[in-house]
C-alpha cells in the first residue's frame, strides 16, 4: 500500500545491529520510536538496552514469561525475559557460570530490572516443594535489604543505597537451589544525615507509619515522623508514591519467610527504635564548651531498647575516658565532639545491623548439599549519581561504576579486538575511551586519591590538619572515639543482635582498622575477579528524564547516557564483529552428528571437521570465519538454526533407540 509506513518505521527496529547506519542520530531516533510505541527493550546483538517508561507495562506476567521460556533470542521482541533465559539455558547446556551486569545512572531501572530477573527464575525453572521455599527466600531477600538500605533520593524514590551482587546457584536439573548475597558498603551517613528532598531509610518511616500501636508504645515511638531528628532533616517524611503503611506489612511478612525469629525480629525493631531515639538526644555546651546531655528521656530510651546501662552511655557520649597506667580519666567532650559521637554511635549500630540481616538472608538461602552447581550472577549496585552537593559515598559509587565500566570495555571492547587480532581475523579497529585512567586516578597505588586520603588519615598535624583529619575520619567511618568505651558498653548489651554485631569487631583497639576506601577498593577488586571468571550478559538501563514523567523521552539526557555507556562503540563492534565464536574441537563435538562425515568420529584436525562440518550445514561465506583455533560465526541466527538443527536430530535419535529396544 503505497504511503502505508511499514512496521520498522512505526516501532523501530529491534536489534541496533540491523540499523542502516551506526550513527548516534539513528540510534536516539530508534530508541525514541520504540519508546513512544512502549517498546523499552530493545538489543545490541545480545546486549540489553532498556529506557525507563515510569509506568506499569503489562509484560511482566505470567503469560509473558511462558512465551519466553526456551525460546531462541531472537524469534521474540526483546525482553529481559529473554536474556534472562538465555543465559539460563546456555548454562544448562554449557555447564558453566555467568552473570549478568546491569548499569545505568540512579534511577535507570537497575534494582527493577533485577527483580524482574529473579521472579522470572522463580516462575520459570523446574521446582519441587522443598525448592519453593529457598525460591521464596530469594525473592523475599529484596523487600527486606530495599526496607533497609534503600531511601528517597533526589534522584530515586526507591534509590539503592548499597551495592548487591547475587549469585543464584543451580543444580545439573536447572532448579535454583540456593542463593547467596555480597553487600557493598552501605552509605550509612544517610542514617544521620538527609539533603533537602530525601529521606533516610525505608524501615524507619515503615515503623512508624506502619507498626501497630502497642509495638510503637513498646518501642517509646510516637506515630509521627516529625518527632525524629533523623528523620526530618530533608523535609519531606510523607511522600505519596511511596506507601510506608503497606510495605511495612510486606516486610514483616518477608522477615518470616526469610526465617528471622519472632525474638530477633523484636531485636531488629528495637534497634530501629533506638537509632530513632539517639538522634533526639540532645546537648548543650557549659560555659567552658563542654557537653551537656539535655534530653534524659530519649537516652533512658536507647538503654532500654539495647538494654545496656544508662549512666555508661551517657558518660561514654559525653566523656572519653584515658586509661593512663592504673588511672582511668575522664575527659569532657566539646559539644561537636559529643554530637559526632553520638551520630558515629548510631550509623555503627545500624551499619552493622544490615551486615547481620545480609549473613542471616545467606543462612536462610544456603544450600549444603555439596554436589556440582552453576551460578547466575545478578549484579545490581548504586547508579552513577552527581548532586549539588557531593560527598565522600558520591565518590565511592561513582568510583564502582567507572569500575564497572572498566569491566565491561575489558570484556567487550579490548579482548574482543584483541582475540580477532589473536586468532588472525581481519579486521578494522574500532576506537573507544578507556575510562582506565579514571579508575588508576582513584585507585594506583601511592598516586591514587585512595591512597592519598589514606596518607592524610595518618598524618599527624597542627590544629587545621586535626580537623581535616577528624572530618575525614568522619567521612571514612572509622569510629577512633567510640571505640573504647562505648564499644565495650554495646558488647554488653542485651540485645543479642547488637551484641554480636559488636562483638566480632576487631577487638584490638589499638591498631588503626583499614579505610573505608581502601576495604571498598579490595572488595571491588574481589568482585572484578568474581566476574572476570564468569560468562557475561550486560543490561544498559537508561533513564528517560530526570522528573520521573510517563512517556518523557529526553533526548539530550538519553544521548548523554547513550555516549557515556560506550554504546555507539559497543555497537559498531558488534556490527562489525561476530556474535559466537567456539572452539573447534568444543563446536565439533557438539554438532558432529549434524553431518555424515563427521559423525561419529572426525579422524583429522578439529578444524578441518568443523569446514566440513558447516559446508554441509549450508553456512555462507560471510557468516563464518575460520580463525587459529575457533570459529567465528557473525550472526547469532546462523548459529540458532544449527542449534535447532541439533535438537531435533538428538530427539529422533532418542526416538531410534526407543524403537530398537522396545521390548528388551
Ligand atoms: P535504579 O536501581 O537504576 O536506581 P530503579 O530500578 O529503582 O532504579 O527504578 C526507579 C523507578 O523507575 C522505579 O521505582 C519505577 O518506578 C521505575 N521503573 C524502573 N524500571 C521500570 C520498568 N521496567 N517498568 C516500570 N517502571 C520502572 V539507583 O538504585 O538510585 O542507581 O541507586
Ligand atoms: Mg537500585
Amino acid at each position: 500500500m503505497e504511503g502505508a509506513l511499514t512496521a520498522r518505521d512505526r516501532v523501530g527496529i529491534q536489534d541496533f545491529v540491523l540499523l542502516d547506519e551506526t550513527t548516534e542520530e539513528a540510534v536516539l531516533s530508534n530508541l525514541k520510536k520504540r519508546f513512544s510505541n512502549d517498546l523499552i527493550y530493545t538489543y545490541i546483538g545480545t546486549l540489553l538496552v532498556s529506557v525507563n517508561p515510569y509506568k506499569e507495562l503489562d509484560i511482566y506476567n505470567k503469560t509473558q514469561m511462558e512465551l519466553y521460556m526456551g525460546v531462541n533470542f531472537f524469534e521474540l521482541p526483546p525482553h529481559i525475559y529473554a536474556l534472562a533465559d538465555n543465559a539460563y539455558h546456555t548454562m544448562l547446556t554449557e555447564y558453566n557460570n555467568h552473570f549478568i551486569l546491569i548499569s545505568g545512572e540512579s534511577g535507570a531501572g537497575k534494582t527493577e530490572a533485577s527483580k524482574k530477573i529473579l521472579q522470572y527464575y522463580a516462575v520459570s525453572c523446574p521446582s519441587t516443594a522443598l525448592l519453593n521455599t529457598v525460591r521464596d527466600k530469594m525473592l523475599m531477600s529484596n523487600p527486606v535489604l530495599e526496607a533497609f538500605g534503600n531511601a528517597k533520593t533526589l534522584k530515586n524514590d526507591n534509590s539503592s543505597r548499597f551495592g548487591k551482587y547475587m549469585d543464584i546457584q543451580f543444580d545439573s536439573e536447572g532448579e535454583a537451589v540456593g542463593g547467596h548475597i555480597l553487600n557493598y558498603l552501605l552509605e550509612k551517613s544517610r542514617v544521620v544525615h538527609q539533603n533537602h528532598g530525601e529521606r533516610n531509610f525505608h524501615i524507619f518511616y515503615q515503623l512508624v507509619q506502619g507498626g501497630a500501636e502497642d509495638l510503637l508504645h513498646k518501642l517509646g515511638l510516637e506515630r509521627d515522623c516529625h518527632q525524629y531528628n533523623y528523620l526530618t532533616q530533608g523535609e519531606c517524611a510523607i511522600v505519596s508514591s511511596i506507601n510506608d503503611n503497606n510495605e511495612w506489612k510486606t516486610v514483616k511478612n518477608a522477615l518470616q519467610i526469610i526465617n528471622i525469629d519472632d525474638t530477633n525480629i523484636n531485636y531488629l525493631f528495637e534497634i530501629v527504635a533506638s537509632v530513632l531515639h539517639l538522634g533526639n538526644i540532645r546537648f548543650d555546651a557549659d560555659i567552658k564548651g563542654n557537653a551537656l546531655m539535655n534530653n534524659n528521656a530519649s537516652l533512658r530510651w536507647v538503654s532500654n531498647l539495647l538494654d545496656v546501662d544508662a549512666h555508661i552511655l551517657q558518660e561514654g557520649l559525653t566523656y572519653r575516658k584515658i586509661e593512663a597506667k592504673a588511672d582511668k580519666i575522664l575527659s569532657p567532650f566539646t559539644l561537636d565532639h559529643a554530637i559526632y559521637v553520638r551520630d558515629a554511635l548510631a550509623k555503627a549500630i545500624y551499619g552493622q545491623t544490615f551486615t547481620w540481616l545480609v549473613s542471616r538472608i545467606n543462612e536462610s538461602m544456603e544450600n549444603k548439599d555439596s554436589s556440582r552447581k552453576t551460578v547466575i550472577g545478578l549484579l545490581d549496585i548504586y547508579g552513577f549519581e552527581v548532586f549539588y552537593v557531593n560527598s565522600f559515598e558520591q565518590f565511592c559509587i561513582n568510583y564502582c561504576n567507572e569500575k564497572l565500566q572498566q569491566l565491561f570495555i575489558q570484556l567487550t571492547l579490548k579482548s574482543e579486538q584483541e582475540e580477532y587480532e589473536a586468532e588472525g581475523i581481519e579486521w578494522e579497529p574500532v576506537q573507544f575511551f578507556n575510562n582506565k585512567i579514571i579508575c588508576d586516578l582513584v585507585e594506583e597505588k601511592h598516586r591514587g586519591i585512595i591512597s592519598i586520603l589514606d596518607e592524610e588519615c595518618l598524618r599527624p598535624g597542627d590544629a587545621t590538619d586535626l580537623t581535616f583529619l577528624e572530618r575525614l575520619e568522619d567521612k571514612m567511618g572509622n569510629h577512633p572515639h567510640f571505640v573504647t568505651n562505648i564499644k565495650d558498653l554495646m558488647c554488653q548489651s542485651k540485645n543479642a543482635i547488637v551484641r554480636e554485631c559488636f562483638s566480632t569487631l576487631d577487638p584490638d583497639n589499638r591498631r588503626r582498622p583499614e579505610t573505608v576506601a581502601t576495604q571498598f577498593k579490595s572488595s571491588l577488586l574481589k568482585l572484578t575477579e568474581i566476574l572476570m571468571a564468569k560468562e557475561a550478559w550486560y543490561i544498559r538501563c537508561l533513564k528517560s528524564n530526570e522528573s520521573k514523567q510517563t512517556g518523557l523521552f529526553d533526548e539530550a539526557l538519553i544521548r548523554h547516557q547513550v555516549k557515556y555507556l560506550g554504546l555507539m562503540e559497543h555497537l559498531r563492534v558488534r556490527r562489525a564483529g561476530f556474535a559466537y565464536r567456539r572452539k573447534y574441537d568444543v563446536f565439533l563435538k557438539r554438532y558432529k552428528p549434524l553431518c555424515p562425515a563427521t559423525w561419529p568420529h572426525w579422524r583429522g584436525l578439529p578444524a578441518d571437521g568443523v569446514e566440513v562440518l558447516v559446508q554441509h550445514l549450508g553456512y555462507l561465506p560471510n557468516e563464518y570465519k575460520m580463525g587459529r583455533t575457533k570459529i567465528f560465526i557473525r550472526y547469532p541466527r546462523t548459529l540458532y538454526a544449527t542449534e535447532d538443527a541439533y535438537e531435533r536430530c538428538k530427539h529422533e535419535l532418542a526416538t531410534r533407540l526407543q524403537a530398537k529396544y522396545k521390548g528388551y
